[in-house]
């Protein structure tokens, strides 16, 4: 057997760690070929109850896990590690500004870029789960210069996978008869759910939905907010739904993607489709041996290039607000 990958995930002991590292360990993360080492991180205050979680990942004898090891001090926890998953972060409380939420995230996600930076793996991928995810991915990359920028991403794969669910829907077709569906800009209430490239049974989507007010009054908004209405429904935060686009992000960027189709996945930008070289932006990617690449030559009306704009001048703030701030 292949020698273990090495995985860490922070905020181990949260509600997305508990439905994340049982998918980890089980070998949906990697493929079923690929042993995993589990590297958790948490505040000393949490320690405990992700000891708990590693005594549950034991009971479940998962023949592909070599063994789990926890930590409270980033140093160790990122040490070898090849897949970082960063899902602890800061949450907004009540009364919080934009900037002491930056802030308060800087506190995290700073130390942590310099962990990697220090002791992962040359391979080391990073994918940012915890908000604001963009911007913390940023500043992590910051704080990690010897490590290749492009390996900092956040996610955007839940947005997506909310999408297409919402289209299917409409439709009435499954899931899998949907294609190419992106989400642009930020991991936020202004992200752009973009049906105009997506194709059903290769026909384009927008035509086969042929209906601008669902799209724009429905669609856009449901998808920008289904975090909230989660929220309100379940009376707590996505969560298993979180840990399944977060699964669905490293596997296909580790696998690859279908002939065909892609996936979404904020990226520092490289210039493409007028977005700030080094934003941390979703685009429409393809992946293939461990890497990924922005879809190019996609045509943007007044509509997309509107909405793309405004979730990328958010971006442009967030950074410029942790520009000052020192974090980057
Ligand atoms: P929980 O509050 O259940 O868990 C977070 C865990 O992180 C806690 O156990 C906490 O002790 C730990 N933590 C805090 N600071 C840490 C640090 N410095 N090092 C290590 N661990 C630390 O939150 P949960 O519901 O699991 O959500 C985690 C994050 O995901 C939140 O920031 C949330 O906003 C974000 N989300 C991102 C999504 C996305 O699509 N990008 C969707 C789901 C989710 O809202």
């Amino acid at each position: 057997q292949a020698p273990p990958v090495n995985v860490t995930v922070t905020g181990a002991a949260g509600q997305i760690g508990y439905a994340l590292l049982f998918r980890i360990a089980s070998g949906q993360l990697l493929g079923q070929d690929k042993p995993v080492r589990l590297r958790l991180l948490e505040i000393p205050q949490a320690v405990k109850a992700a000891e708990g979680v590693a005594l549950e990942l034991e009971d479940c004898a998962f023949p592909l896990l070599a063994g789990t090891d926890i930590f409270d001090d980033p140093k160790k926890a990122f040490e070898g590690t090849n897949i970082a998953l960063l899902v602890g972060a800061r949450p907004r409380t009540k009364g919080m500004e934009r900037g002491d939420l930056l802030e308060a995230n800087g506190g995290i996600f700073k130390p942590q870029g310099e962990a990697i930076n220090a002791g992962a793996a040359d391979d080391v991928k990073v994918l940012v789960v915890g908000n604001p995810a963009n911007t913390n991915a940023l500043i992590a990359q910051a704080n990690a210069p010897d490590v290749p920028a492009e390996r900092f991403t956040a996610m955007t794969r839940l947005d997506h996978n909310r999408a297409l669910a919402q289209l299917a829907t409409k439709l009435a077709v499954p899931v899998s008869d949907i294609k190419k569906m992106t989400i642009w800009g930020n991991h936020s209430a202004t992200q752009y759910p973009d049906i105009f490239h997506a194709e059903v049974k290769g026909e384009n989507a927008a035509a086969a939905v042929n209906d601008q007010t669902w799209l724009a009054e429905e669609f856009i908004p449901r998808v920008a907010k289904r975090g909230a209405e989660i929220i309100e429904v379940r009376g707590a935060s996505s969560a298993a739904s979180a840990a399944s686009a977060a699964i669905d992000h490293v596997h296909d960027w580790v696998n690859g993607t279908p002939e065909g189709d892609w996936v979404s996945m904020a990226v520092p930008s490289d210039g493409s489709y007028g977005v700030p070289a080094g934003l941390i932006s979703s685009f429409p990617v393809t992946t293939t041996g461990g890497r990924y690449e922005i879809v190019q030559g996609l045509d943007l009306d007044d509509f997309s290039r509107d909405r793309i704009d405004a979730s990328v001048k958010e971006l442009a703030d967030e950074r410029d607000a942790v520009r000052k701030l020192g974090l980057i």
